[in-house]
């Protein structure tokens, strides 16, 4: 039997894949040696390019909320795009689509945002079944974009476990063309088979604390690349929340080290 690509290396894992999108992304995380997205929720169109800039050389996927932009316009994208070409790096819209095939085309396409026309990725709750896949496939498939879908969140009290959480797999299985993979806690598909590579990328990620007032839930990049056996740390405010630039610049070095670090530990290259 192959070996699980658990204890694969991104960029033999790149070797495999046949998602453009996916290929991409583990290329560059094995260039560039960051296994870290930043989740940059901040509110005005300057922060969020200053703070994408000042990142960029340690970050693998720039993680945006769109639609908390108080100042949004084209030009923010365009910027964003630039930067994503300056600095080698992903741009993901955590848009967690959630409705039917339909409305989701629409969503995803076209309204104020246009989120197709600037997102490599973007990501799915599957609740509404399978049409919300085939719906976000009909834009993304043609311009080579790619989807996760939610299999699991870091929230406490959340819905998505269990059942819900297999069937999200088995989704996903049968929609390789356009899902690379997911959103979740835990690396739940790894058949050692490799029969299809999934990525997992996880949220609720801290050095310095447990959660937030509001029910988030924070692990730390070991515990999510080495125990959970997940692919990238997506970090927010434990990076974006410093107190200036330079701190800013220190963290993320930090979690980029720590999963950096933690993946070399689980593929058996660590000093
Ligand atoms: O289960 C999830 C899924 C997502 S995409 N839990 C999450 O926290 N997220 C997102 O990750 C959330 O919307 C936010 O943008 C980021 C976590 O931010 P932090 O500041 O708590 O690290």
């Amino acid at each position: 039997m192959a070996p699980s690509f658990l204890t694969q290396t991104y960029s033999e894992r790149a070797k495999v894949n046949d998602n453009a999108c996916a290929k991409k992304l583990l290329e560059l995380m094995d260039k560039k040696k960051t296994n870290l997205s930043v989740a940059i929720d901040v509110t005005k169109k300057d922060d969020i390019i200053r703070i994408a800039d000042l990142l960029g050389p340690y970050i693998c996927v720039l993680k945006t909320h769109i639609d908390i932009v108080e100042d949004f316009d084209m030009e923010l994208v365009e910027t964003l795009k630039q930067l994503a070409q300056k600095h080698e790096f992903l741009i993901f819209e955590d848009r967690k689509f959630a409705d039917i095939g339909n409305t989701v085309k629409h969503q995803y396409e076209g309204g104020v945002y246009k989120i197709a026309s600037w997102s490599d990725i973007t990501n799915a709750h599957p609740i509404p079944g399978e049409g919300i896949i085939k719906g976000l496939k009909e834009v993304g498939l043609p311009l080579n974009r790619a989807l996760l879908l939610l299999a699991e969140m870091s929230s406490k009290g959340t819905l998505a476990k269990g059942q819900y959480t297999l069937d999200t797999i088995e989704m996903a299985k049968r929609n390789t063309d356009f899902v690379i993979g997911f959103i979740g806690q835990n690396r739940i598909y790894d058949n050692g088979d490799n029969s299809q590579d999934f990525l997992y990328l996880t949220p609720g990620v801290g050095l310095e604390t447990k959660g937030d007032s509001l029910g988030q839930q924070y692990r730390t990049p070991h515990q999510v690349i080495v125990e959970s056996g997940c692919d990238i740390i997506i970090v927010g405010r434990g990076v974006y929340g410093a107190k200036d630039d330079a701190e800013i610049k220190e963290r993320a070095e930090k979690y980029r080290k720590a999963g950096w670090d933690a993946y070399l530990e689980r593929i058996g290259q660590s000093q």
